[in-house]
């Protein structure tokens, strides 16, 4: 097998992080995103192309004139709340598109080439589970989720028929690539610009949601392991521990030297409350521990204390 791999949303948090890994160990990486430009974080080395997942012919092309084995598909609506707003539309990218390109590649599925579903924990939705793992039952409450379940389900006939084709179901992950329109980077630019006088105050939707947040480079090494792993296969990536959004907000309270409270410095906007939210999900991250060997390695802590202070300075050179 060469090692030729491409990355469907390579200008996405995630995209940035797997393809700089893949491309500091001699594969050749193809990306492909939505902007007529890559990221500038991106590698030199990526090759990059403008190409809308749902255009299957383009992609298709391009597959088969970069002859390409691994394909990781990270592409498509990543925030739940734009769902809310957008249900086709997500339904149409996260979903029929993916089917589509998996339809396309039927033969070479089969034989040469490996595919890499980025499956979410939104799955799970409304769950009385404490933890959930990779048989736990699926319970969508957000057009996000429900399109994400749908394309687990397609990957999953896919694979009972032989073809190489895995699905991470991945916790939140997060990373200084974060976009601000996700809790942990609103929290820590919003307060990162309030030590600095830019702003009074933040605003959140509550404190209360609880999560499993773990850091997008861990997670990245984990569909690298999966897409190499012997036999293809669904595998939860996760902390195993659990911190509600004050606790996010506590840590950059101590990380940054605010001297003001959360209470002083955070307001509470019902109008950011999703129609339907989930209160709390935590994985069990045994099997990919067991079989991938994976683990991860950066605590929440330092996780949003390096994401706090990446965004002091941000603002400062600012
Ligand atoms: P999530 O991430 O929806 O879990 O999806 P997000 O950071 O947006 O929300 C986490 C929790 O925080 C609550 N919340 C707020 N969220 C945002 N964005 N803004 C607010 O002001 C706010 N206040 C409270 C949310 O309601 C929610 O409970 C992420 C994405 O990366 C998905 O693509 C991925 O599949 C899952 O994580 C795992």
């Amino acid at each position: 097998m060469n090692r030729n791999a491409l990355i469907l949303g390579v200008n996405g948090q995630d995209g940035i992080l797997l393809s700089n890994i893949l491309a500091s160990r001699d594969f050749f990486v193809f990306g492909i995103g939505k902007s007529a430009k890559p990221h500038p974080a991106l590698n030199s080395t990526i090759s990059y192309y403008s190409i809308d997942i749902r255009d299957t012919k383009d992609l298709l092309e391009l597959i088969n004139k970069g002859e390409i084995t691994y394909i990781y598909n990270l592409a498509g609506i990543s925030s739940v709340a734009y769902s809310f707003k957008n249900p086709s539309e997500t339904f149409e990218v996260n979903t029929l598109a993916v089917k589509r390109l998996l339809e396309a590649l039927e033969d070479k599925l089969q034989k040469d080439v490996r595919f890499y579903q980025a499956s979410s924990s939104e799955m799970f939705g409304i769950t009385d589970t404490d933890t959930q793992d990779e048989s736990t039952a699926f319970n969508p409450v957000s057009p996000y989720a429900e399109s994400k379940v749908e394309t687990h389900l397609i990957c999953r006939e896919w694979r009972k028929q032989g073809a190489f084709v895995s699905a991470g179901i991945l916790f939140n992950h997060e990373s200084i690539y974060r976009p601000e329109s996700f809790v942990t980077r609103k929290i820590t630019s919003g307060l990162a610009r309030v030590k600095l006088g830019i702003q009074d105050s933040i605003s959140l939707g509550n404190l209360t949601a609880e999560r499993d947040w773990g850091f997008a480079g861990d997670y990245v090494e984990a569909m690298s392991l999966m897409i190499h792993h012997s036999k293809a296969d669904e595998f939860v990536v996760a902390t195993g521990k659990k911190h509600s959004i004050g606790d996010i907000v506590e840590v950059v309270i101590e990380s940054l030297g605010i001297t003001k409270t959360s209470s002083e410095i955070v307001r509470l906007d019902p109008s950011l409350m999703r129609p339907q939210d989930v209160k709390c999900l935590v994985g069990n991250p045994s099997k990919s521990h067991i079989e991938l060997g994976w683990s991860p390695k950066k605590s929440f802590k330092d996780l949003i204390s390096e994401m706090a202070l990446h965004d002091l300075n941000l603002y400062k050179s600012k």
